[in-house]
């Protein structure tokens, strides 16, 4: 019901806080399945100031528009891209129709065939349905990467575009970009890189060491990249990120916004009103922690998942999914369905999906947290 008179703050407040008493919170200690986490503090601070800034009236707010400009220049360096065109969305989902849509548009075919790995994340069974463009499952290799030789044989006339995947929802797998790049070249084809969760991940983790392939801009059949700031990024909700190598593509998706305050500007992106808050606090995240700073967090996120994935290993009746690539550990057992029924019971925040249970390190999990899963998981089992 609509209230007729209003309440004190401090009344409401308090319902807020039994409503919401059931949800679990990223300082507990007990969501290891999600691919969010707390925000920086710093991030938090920024979202405060600038709450009231719109980039969907950037002619308003023309300072903040040069400052989204800056934060997609920055993660496009990052992608190995001198400059790029894009812009910080509401997230990977966003991001990923916002591709598909370019791809589909510069495409001009009557009845547009995207191939993708089966692995995709499912915000691409969103831009299919109402992009109308018709989704071409590509099968998995054994080591759950998409099977580059089964993409080439899905392409057609009607192709407009090949997806591959720089940190699948599931395990964190990296696709075989370069393969990918080398038959979009090909073929003339562009290729969209899903590295929502890995871009925030990848680059740092190279550094370090961890050898995985190469997956962004440095491979030229790679005309489009999906980063989101809102996973590893540590940027609060709402900020993914949709780079493309260029300006065309920008171009092609984009609407004239005939009366706003900048006069005639075009607009890209699906949210018309949409927060510079966001695109603030992804420049200043990336500001502040720097190269440096990100790739302390990875090393932090793979370390632990390196120890957690031999932990697993070591107890009778689980298995990994796969070793891992990046900061994801898959593991499964047998009766999973009740297993995982048991430590969603004890309060365990984890992420069930077809097979396996997915746990993520992110930058809120630490070791003690681990360990207490663990010592539950080996009780469950037994
Ligand atoms: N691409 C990939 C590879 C993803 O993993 C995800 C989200 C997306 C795109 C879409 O991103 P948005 O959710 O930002 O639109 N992957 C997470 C997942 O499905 C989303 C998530 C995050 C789920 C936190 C649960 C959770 O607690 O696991």
């Amino acid at each position: 019901m609509f209230p007729r008179r209003g309440a004190s703050e401090e009344e409401v407040l308090v319902e807020l806080e039994e409503k919401t008493a059931p949800d679990l919170t990223f300082d507990s200690g007990r969501i290891l399945g999600s691919m969010c986490t707390y925000p920086h503090p710093f991030a938090l601070e920024v979202v405060r100031r600038y709450i009231d800034r719109n980039l969907g009236d950037p002619g308003l707010h023309v300072g903040s528009q040069k400052v989204e400009e800056e934060a997609i220049g920055m993660l496009s360096n990052l992608l190995g891209l001198e400059r790029g065109y894009g812009h910080i969305v509401s997230g990977g989902t966003e991001a990923n129709i916002l591709a598909v849509r370019a791809f589909r548009n510069m495409a001009g075919v009557e009845k547009p065939e995207l191939i993708l790995p089966e692995s995709a994340h499912f915000s691409f069974l969103k831009a299919s349905e109402m992009l109308g463009v018709k989704l071409v499952w590509a099968e998995l290799n054994p080591d759950y990467s998409v099977n580059v030789r089964n993409v080439e044989d899905r392409i057609t006339d009607n192709t407009i575009g090949i997806v591959g995947i720089a940190g699948t929802t599931g395990l964190g797998v990296v696709d075989d970009i370069p393969a990918l790049s080398d038959l979009a070249l090909d073929y003339g084809l562009p290729l969209h890189v899903d590295a929502a969760f890995g871009g925030f991940v990848i680059p740092f983790a190279k550094a370090l060491g961890y050898e995985i392939p190469d997956f962004d801009f440095r491979l030229k059949g790679v005309k489009s990249v999906t980063i989101d700031p809102h996973k590893m990024g540590m940027v609060p909700i709402p900020a993914g990120g949709i780079i493309f190598r260029e300006k065309k593509f920008l171009e092609a998706i984009s609407v004239p916004a005939p009366y706003l305050a900048g006069g005639k500007v075009w607009q890209a992106t699906i949210t018309g009103t949409r927060p510079g808050a966001s695109a603030l606090a992804v420049w200043a995240m990336i500001k502040h922690l720097g190269f440096e700073g990100y790739t302390e967090v990875v090393r932090n996120a793979m370390e632990l998942s390196r120890w957690f994935a031999s932990e697993l290993k070591r107890i009778p009746g689980v298995y990994l999914i796969r070793e891992p690539v990046l900061n994801i550990v898959s593991f499964g057992t047998e009766n999973l369905e009740e297993v995982e029924e048991e430590l969603k019971r004890r309060g365990w925040g984890i992420s069930a999906h077809r097979g396996y249970i997915r746990i993520v390190m992110m930058p809120h999990v630490k070791r003690e947290h681990l360990e207490a899963f663990l010592r539950d998981l080996r009780e469950v089992i037994r």
